[in-house]
């Protein structure tokens, strides 16, 4: 068999839509007959309906050979796996064939068989009988089977070669998982239809025969090429209206559900029923933990749920046609859908993209085909609403070959491309990982005009979507609020997808979650691949709370006893929420109220609130907009939006407690001041009321964020040596208080701190600290944070704290995180990023109480005014060198770290770094803290 062909397939039949029908089908989903050889050289015998399969392996089939304990998976982002030599194959090509014989029901006659997606090039018999090929990995393919078929016993085989000329086209930033990954079916169904319905009610359809009715809206036996206009409610995302329609034809019946909606481009602007569209989007790749590519029903509904709950609106399928039930959900939840063609020859990029398929004639047929099938396919879904020719498959003809018969089959969805920046070939101006500042010009219409003035013309008429950004690997990502400030400032800005839904963590017996290279790959990418807004389980990760936050379809203002809501949605009014106020002081409710605001949304007014004169404590309001009534994605009480405001100033301190007059005490080599004991030589603390405490010392390195590594700033942090800060003390003055002077710095540098450490004692049983920092010599940019580290025994267990949560916070993340009080476990602090590296900070903490079983002396701290609070059971140096998280072992000492700041987080791993305002410059600084018993 020709595995190099730069033909797409043989044997196929025309592609169609994607039908319910009541034509009889056989699912040949279940186990079948595997057998894994190494190479594609092997003979074919075992097609004969005869052959003896006694021998080999079971496979459920949907699923991925590899996954099933034959071969291993490995993981490339832009590299192809083998040598770049089109339309070459390696001779290593693990090759699957598969049998499965199925009974015939009495009185069948005819059908197809159809595939819905094998990875990567299938040969299929039946009866022994070879009826063709075909590539295109997550494209569906059918055959005619009817001339072969026979009554009762039937045996299928199909061989599937992991590599050919195909695998060139499917250069996705994936794994690499080949096996019959989507349904089998025998279908005897062979309709075809393309319903046109567009939001002023106007319908027709196009079939070969039949007459379609919708009962609900009065239509009877439309004939196909006939136009009516009918009074539909819309669909929209938001309010994803369908009407059940019914397809009669000669030999079977078709139900579909029918979304009127039409999608247009005016004066730059993308529209949705001829309302501005602003799409608040995630990449999802199709992925399970164990299953890989071959998702399960509920888990493709999961997605869509938490997508939704989450306030995402729009989807792009990032990087190839999915499963199509997932497009269905879709229709039927509501989410705005880009559907992307399975095309991409990024690897092309490393060899100049010369012999890139997408510029070679040879290869034009192919990726028609694979235009054709997924356009065929999907085109009778309301969700989708652009067509994208593909993802990172450089420039060229072929292009063209695609746009232009899309255009022609289906003029009512713009076409999507990120590409080619000249836009030649697309209706919207399309890029990935645009700067802020980059994506400002764009949406003021002053960027960078293209050589050629008429392609340059043409890109300034679209719309702008970044297609991929805020890439969520690790911790992060930074800048999501302003990226979504400026998408809503700008007319022209149509939003974008963040890059991306899921960690494709592969399960794994010893790592947890597996990621490249934890298959012994020659050649991998690492952790790249674990990138995603939720963890492989689907537990949202950090970034998605703060997406949810900055998506939300209600914003708020404060003004003097007013509060303004203002509807963010595109389509639908505020009537479905349902608003909550409550005040509370120093994160205790003292008054709770429902907030009456019209569905248009507006100004109203506040009822008086709380403080009442003299009463202590930090007040908040905070106001929840929440589901009123059940939604079929979420249930009454959701909550959609949120925000909060300091109600009045903070009323003024108690009086001060009286300093003591404490000279420290001097008892065996200890000093002795409050509640603390300290080294008489070294002026560390030993002990805190009773605690067996380790520092402060100061710290000014963290365990790395992906960010971090690869933005390059972790290499300058280590270049410093700031993982290995000496503290050299310069004095232990003991006087009115104790104040230890220490330069910390790191070996072969003259670069350092001067801190100085001060402790005084109060009467009310407090000692406070004091740690002012000044930088010693020119410090070359930002550090990673600037606070001090403390040790303490294993058995402190819970903390009880007030300042932002339940979620961690970095200066450019945390929009989730609320002011209130909180309290969680030490190992609850821990955000377990696949990856690991720095998380966990809570941020604006005023104080912590911290304590642990029955008897273990507890203590507060609280701050002046506020500071950063990271608790874990392993040192930083253990975090930084640990790969998954099983490395991460409890040992005896809870490391607490109190700071005064840390740098942004940024999303340098693909995209822009940190922006300005949230870097952490080396400056003289002063942290304040007080420490009481619990
Ligand atoms: C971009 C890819 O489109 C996407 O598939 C993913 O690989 C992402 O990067 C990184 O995770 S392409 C990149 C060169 C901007």
């Amino acid at each position: 068999m020709d595995l190099e062909t730069f033909a797409p397939g043989s044997g196929r039949l025309e592609p169609r839509a994607a039908l319910r029908s009541d034509a009889p089908a056989l699912d040949l989903n279940g186990l079948w007959r595997f057998r894994l050889s190494p190479v594609a050289d092997v003979p074919d015998d075992f097609a004969r309906p005869g052959f003896d399969d006694s021998a080999w392996a079971e496979l459920p089939v949907p699923a991925h050979w590899p996954l099933h304990g034959h071969g291993a998976p490995a993981y490339t982002n832009v590299s192809y796996p083998f040598p770049v030599d089109p339309p070459h194959v390696p001779d290593e090509n693990p090759t699957g064939d598969y049998r499965r014989a199925f009974d015939l029901p009495d009185g069948w006659s005819g059908g197809r068989l159809r595939f819905e997606g094998v990875d990567s090039f299938a040969r299929v018999w039946l009866n022994g009988h070879e009826l063709g090929f075909s590539t295109g990995s997550r494209l569906p393919v059918e055959f005619d089977a009817g001339p072969w078929l026979r009554p009762g016993r039937n045996v299928l085989a199909v061989r599937v070669h992991q590599w050919s000329a195909a695998s060139y086209l499917e250069d996705q930033d994936m794994w690499w998982l080949p096996g019959i990954f989507r349904d089998v079916t025998l279908t005897r169904s062979a309709a075809d239809v393309f319903v046109h319905a567009s939001h002023d009610g106007r319908l027709s359809f196009e079939a070969a025969e039949g007459r379609l009715s919708i009962p609900e809206l009065g239509v009877r036996d439309l004939e196909p090429g006939v136009e009516i206009t009918v009074g539909a409610e819309p669909w929209t995302a938001e309010t994803p209206r369908l009407y059940e329609a019914v397809l009669t034809m000669p030999y079977e019946t078709v139900r579909l559900r029918v979304g009127f909606r039409t999608v247009s481009i005016q004066d730059g602007v993308l529209l949705a029923n001829g309302r501005p569209l602003l799409l608040k989007g995630v990449n999802r790749h199709e992925f399970h933990p164990l299953h890989g590519r071959a998702v399960p029903y509920e888990t493709m509904r999961e997605d869509v749920l938490l997508m939704k709950r989450h306030n995402v609106n729009a989807v792009r399928t990032s990087h190839y046609p999915p499963h199509p039930d997932f497009l269905d959900l879709c229709d039927e939840l509501g989410l705005w859908v880009v559907d992307e063609c399975d095309l991409e020859t990024h690897g092309f990029g490393q060899v100049g993209w010369r012999r890139n398929p997408t510029d070679d004639p040879r290869w034009a047929e192919a990726l028609l085909d694979r235009m054709r099938r997924m356009v065929e396919r999907d085109k009778n879904h309301p969700s989708v609403i652009m067509w994208s020719l593909g993802n990172e498959a450089g420039v060229g003809r072929n292009l063209a070959v695609m746009a232009d018969w899309t255009r022609e089959r289906d003029p009512s969805r713009p076409l999507h491309y990120e590409g080619d920046w000249s836009c030649a070939n697309t209706d919207v101006y399309s890029r990935m990982y645009a700067s802020h500042a980059e994506v400002e010009a764009i949406g003021r219409g002053e960027e960078d005009p293209l050589d050629d003035p008429e392609l340059d013309a043409r890109r300034r008429a679209m719309p702008f979507l970044q297609c991929e950004y805020a890439h969520a690997m690790g911790n992060g990502p930074g800048g999501l609020a302003e990226y979504q400030e400026l998408f809503e400032r700008h007319p022209r800005l149509a939003g974008g997808f963040v890059w991306e839904w899921i960690d494709h963590g592969l399960a794994h017996p010893r790592h947890e979650y597996a990621y490249g290279g934890d298959y012994g790959e020659p050649l991998h990418d690492a952790n790249f691949v674990i990138d995603g807004l939720v963890f492989p389980d689907r537990t949202p990760s950090p970034g998605l709370l703060d997406l949810k936050k900055v998506f939300e379809p209600v914003r708020f203002e404060f003004g003097d006893g007013v509060l303004r809501v203002l509807n963010r949605y595109d389509f639908r009014d505020l009537a479905h929420l349902a608003f909550r106020a409550v005040v509370e002081a120093d994160g205790t409710p003292v008054a709770e109220f429902p907030l009456e605001v019209p569905p248009a949304g507006g100004e109203i007014e506040l009822p008086a609130l709380p403080p009442a004169e003299g009463t202590a404590g930090e007040h908040w309001l905070t106001v929840r907009a929440v589901l009123a009534t059940d939604q079929p994605w979420a249930p009454a009480g959701h909550e959609l939006a949120w925000t909060q405001t300091p109600l009045a100033p903070p009323a003024p301190p108690a009086p001060e407690p009286t300093r003591l007059p404490a000279t420290p005490e001097s008892r065996d080599g200890r000093l002795v001041l409050g509640g603390g004991e300290f080294d008489a030589r070294t002026g560390r603390l030993l002990s805190l009321f009773g605690l067996d405490v380790e520092g402060p010392r100061l710290d000014l390195y963290r365990a790395p964020t992906d960010n971090d590594r690869y933005g390059g700033l972790d290499r300058q942090w280590r270049g410093l040596g700031l993982r290995r800060l000496t503290h050299r003390v310069d004095g232990v003055e003991t006087g009115d208080g104790l104040t230890v002077r220490v330069r910390v710095a790191p070996a072969a540098t003259d670069l350092g701190m001067r801190v100085a450490y001060t402790w005084t004692a109060t009467s009310d049983d407090t000692l406070n600290l004091t740690v002012d920092v000044e930088p010693d010599g020119e410090w070359p940019g930002p550090i990673p944070r600037l606070g001090v580290h403390l040790t303490l025994p294993g058995e402190i267990a819970h903390v009880t704290w007030y300042g932002r949560g339940p979620g961690e916070a970095y200066p450019d993340t945390g929009m989730a995180a609320r002011v209130g009080r909180w309290t969680a476990t030490i190992d609850d602090l821990q955000t377990p990023y696949v990856y690991p590296q720095e998380n966990g900070h809570r941020a604006d903490v005023r104080w912590a109480e911290f304590g642990g079983p029955t008897g273990t002396p507890g203590f507060k701290v609280a701050g002046d005014p506020v500071f950063g609070l990271t608790a874990r059971r392993w040192s930083t140096a253990e975090l930084a060198a640990a790969r998954h998280r099983p490395d991460l072992v409890a040992g005896d000492r809870v490391h607490l770290h109190l700071d005064l700041a840390q740098q942004g987080i940024g999303t340098a791993t693909c995209g822009p770094g940190t922006l300005p305002r949230y870097d952490l410059h080396p400056a003289p600084a002063t942290l304040r803290l007080r420490f009481t018993p619990a």
